[in-house]
């Protein structure tokens, strides 16, 4: 493909009070477009550890000890979400969500499988934006849902089994990048697909850039049906709900709708987009839509009739070229919208969104933050914390300084600190809710270079703890560094709850699944025909219900397994040898296995947790016979 472009002949200008200069100044350093592009030049930071000797809590927890915070990050494209304590940044689990995973036997058991294939069988997805459920704008530890980058999904993780229970394949959609709840009470799921894509993408208009369109969705939390969805003009990205159930803000870029970067980035703006969650349920409801694959389409782009008048259903915001996310502040008033390729924040009142006549007079307030703002996060006592990626910093600013402050103005900023390197999301404690605890922050740095020790051409991640406990008058404004963490690629976003609004189970409940209880009198074969048997059989420490099983050369196996036990973490597996099963029972639960018994022989069953001195000895055996 193509070098990327000249920063000198293609930089748009960066909007109100915002030069050129600018960014030709960080040019010089890091190349700019070539530099968000291309991740060159990334040596202008001078780490500096520890700046100032204020009190921040241990962010260690003793041994034995649990820490205060559940921390969900996105896997990126290892298509998991990861379970982190906070402060600690230990690891505590991983929920495999859009990959296969044996540990957890995900993608092994029919359950799993069955979801994985109807979801479109792919083998892997790049989860992006974790959003937890809210009631009344508090997380209530319910669900996850998170997008699916790589293929236009979206799945719910259950968080009182810590498993995904569900992924849609969303019609009409290529690639879903934005994903939220609807707050304050997880209403709808938001989806916004970022590729755009003739509708339907069947093979028309394949040739016809300017027929592709980007969908934003609505799916229902419940049944994660696909409610409806509204097209718009330009390019969808990221999304954040506001706090009352109305508006629901997208970041937005690519309003040339070209198909190259130099097309991409050929104008001065870009329209971040507003929907009036209400107004288009209204107009589905009034059955005001065209139905494409199954779901009702409203039409937002701008030409469209729902957008004349006063009242349109979407609000096209003009912003500075190429913004990149989208947060709403804690309190619902302003939706921070970071200029990625412009130095500057842009913050959107809320309020105005009904009101303004014209909506670039909902942007009340545009600091100049620093080079290359990607996302924003929060703390209880206004303050906001943008990442940025080319400054390999997090800048602290005043929110309603900077609203009151001229727009380019760097006035508002309390202090940056050095982050190694080049941050994508930050995420401070409850900030995505109602109730930021104004504690602790992560930054979730892209590169990691010389942090740790090497390990080969790909490198970790450095997700970075800082406290934003303090505010003090000094460079970073009281942030402090605490500890490096490496990650594992590549998390994108992460969401942190206090730990008791989170209440695993610690066994299943059987009311919560579908195949048969199999107690150890349950336990048993059964020939259903000539080519398939049922087998059924409990588990338990340290024997399966069944000491051995026989079947036909050639028989298709559905193979029923109950971990029959009541007590915390004694979970068992039951794995067949060449026969690529793999099954892992919690206490109480039951899991299917369908496979073919092609090879006559005999096989160890065995089991792969580690669950009792005679762990090595709990074994069964599968005789297939000749046929
Ligand atoms: S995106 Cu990756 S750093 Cu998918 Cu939220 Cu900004
Ligand atoms: Cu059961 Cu090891």
């Amino acid at each position: 493909g193509p070098d990327a472009p000249e920063a000198e002949s293609t930089l748009p200008s960066l909007g109100d009070g915002v030069t050129r200069r600018d960014v030709m100044k960080a040019g010089a350093a890091v190349g700019a477009v070539g530099g968000l592009a291309g991740c060159a030049g990334l040596g202008n930071n001078t780490a500096t550890e520890s700046n100032s000797g204020g009190d921040v809590p241990d962010h260690k927890v003793p041994p034995g000890e649990h820490d205060e915070y559940y921390g969900f990050w996105s896997g990126g494209h290892a298509g998991d979400i990861r379970v982190y304590g906070i402060p600690s940044m230990r690891q505590l689990t991983r929920i495999p969500v859009f990959n296969r995973e044996s540990a957890k036997g995900y993608g092994h058991d029919d359950r799993t499988t069955e979801m994985l294939e109807e979801a479109g069988d792919y083998t892997w997805g790049d989860s992006h934006h974790p959003s937890l459920s809210e009631t009344d704008g508090k997380y209530d530890g319910e669900y996850i849902f998170v997008n699916d980058k790589a293929n236009g999904r979206v799945a719910r993780v259950n968080l009182t089994y810590f498993e995904t229970d569900a992924i849609v394949d969303i019609p009409n959609v290529q690639s879903v990048h934005g994903c939220c709840i609807q707050s304050p009470d997880t209403g709808y799921v938001f989806a916004n697909s970022e590729f755009r894509t003739p509708m339907p993408n069947d093979g028309r208009d394949v040739n016809e850039p300017e027929e592709y369109v980007s969908v934003f969705s609505a799916l229902d939390p419940e049944s994660m049906d696909v409610l409806w969805q509204v097209e718009v003009d330009g390019q969808l990205d990221i999304v954040d709900s506001d706090k009352d159930g109305r508006w629901v803000l997208s970041s937005s870029y690519n309003d040339e709708e070209g198909v190259e970067v130099e097309e991409m980035t050929k104008d001065d703006r870009d329209d971040v987009k507003a929907f009036d969650v209400p107004a288009i349920q209204e107009l589905v409801d009034a059955g005001e839509y065209e139905e494409v694959n199954g779901v009702p389409v409203v039409d937002g782009t701008k030409e469209s009739p729902h957008n004349e008048g006063d009242d349109p259903i979407v609000r096209y915001i003009p912003t500075p070229k190429s913004p990149h996310c989208v947060e709403v502040t804690p309190d619902g008033k302003y939706g921070m919208v970071a200029g990625k390729l412009s130095p500057t924040v842009s913050i959107i009142d809320i309020e105005k969104l009904a009101t303004a006549d014209d909506p670039a007079d909902t942007i009340v307030g545009q600091p100049k933050v620093g080079l290359g703002p990607l996302h924003t996060t929060y703390d209880d006592r206004g303050h906001a914390y943008t990442s940025l990626f080319i400054d390999s910093q997090v800048v602290k600013w005043d929110i309603e300084e900077a609203v009151n402050a001229e727009k380019g103005s760097e006035e508002p900023i309390l202090g940056k600190i050095d982050v190694h390197y080049n941050p994508g999301h930050i995420q401070a404690v409850q900030a995505m809710s109602t109730e930021p605890e104004g504690n602790w922050l992560v930054a979730l740095n892209k590169l990691s270079k010389d942090r740790f020790l090497p390990v080969g051409p790909i490198y970790p991640d450095n997700d970075q703890l800082i406290y934003i406990g303090n505010d003090k008058d000094d460079e970073t404004g009281g942030m402090e560094l605490v500890a490096d963490h490496p990650v594992y690629p590549e998390p994108h976003d992460a969401i942190f709850a206090h730990k008791d609004k989170i209440e695993p189970a610690t066994t299943w409940d059987p009311e919560d699944y579908d195949e048969e209880f199999v107690s150890e009198e349950d336990s048993r074969v059964e020939r259903v025909d000539d080519s398939t048997v049922e087998v059924y059989a409990s588990v338990k420490r340290s024997e399966y219900g069944l000491r051995d099983f026989t079947v036909q050369e050639g028989d298709e196996v559905t193979l029923t397994a109950t971990n029959i036990e009541g007590t915390q973490d004694i979970v068992h597996g039951l794995a067949i040898p060449e026969h690529d099963v793999n099954l892992a029972l919690a206490p109480q639960d039951t899991r299917q296995v369908t496979f073919t018994a092609d090879e006559p022989g005999v096989y160890w069953i065995y089991c792969t947790y580690f669950c009792s001195a005679l762990h090595l000895e709990m074994r069964s055996r599968m005789i297939v016979e000749p046929s």
